[in-house]
């Protein structure tokens, strides 16, 4: 069976000295790249923000980061500004091994809706092509790991088990922000979804 591993968003804005810094995020980089080498492909996302996103706490006055607004697709928690398209906390980290990947996918680059991800927008139904690309490669088993544990690597693992993909979380290769409770909902949510967590 052809398996893929799927890197989150393992970018310097995510890393300690980051602009949404997840404590020991950079402690994923050589697990991930330890793992690279058991995969038939490799798969890398980039959170990929317009300048300005509407998940930006400094575009809502009056709002702070970790605050949360109602968007139309539903409730957005607000975040500093991060991973800004073209800027050195978007760029993955140095150590990590991208010149395995076979494909590098972007998210979050729509101005009016956030993407935390890989498969689909936060709307739910806006796809991002990851699923046609990983069906028209022949990948049916899907290992996930990096960053955040709670936020882009579940909403990735759920979508991807809702989708039929066998699919693994390696969760000594993520870390997260743990937000009010966040990383046991997460977990909860994954394994509900028949997520395997490893
Ligand atoms: C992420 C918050 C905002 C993530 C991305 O990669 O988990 N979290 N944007
Ligand atoms: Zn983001």
């Amino acid at each position: 069976m052809t398996q893929a591993l799927i890197v989150i968003d393992v970018q310097n804005d995510f890393c300690p000295g980051g602009a949404l810094a997840l404590p020991e995020g950079d402690a994923v980089v050589p697990r991930i790249n330890a793992m690279m080498p058991e995969f038939d492909a490799v798969i890398l996302t980039q959170d990929w923000h317009p300048a300005g996103h509407s998940s930006f706490a400094s575009v809502h006055p009056g709002k702070a980061p970790m605050e949360t607004v109602e968007m139309p697709y539903g409730t957005q928690v607000l975040w500093p500004d991060h991973c800004v398209q073209g800027a050195e906390g978007a760029a993955f980290h140095a150590d990590l091994e991208t010149d395995r990947a076979d494909l590098i996918i972007r998210k979050g680059f729509n101005p009016r809706i956030d993407s935390y991800s890989a498969f689909f927008e936060n709307d739910r139904t806006t796809p991002t092509g990851l699923e046609g690309y990983l069906r028209t490669r022949g990948i049916a088993r899907v290992t996930l790991a990096g960053l955040a544990t709670d936020f882009c690597v579940n909403f990735s693992a759920v979508d991807a088990a809702r989708l039929g993909f066998e699919t693994t979380v390696a969760l000594d290769a993520c870390r997260g922000v743990d937000l009010d409770g966040s990383l046991e909902a997460a977990l909860e949510g994954m394994r509900a979804a028949g997520v395997r967590l490893a």
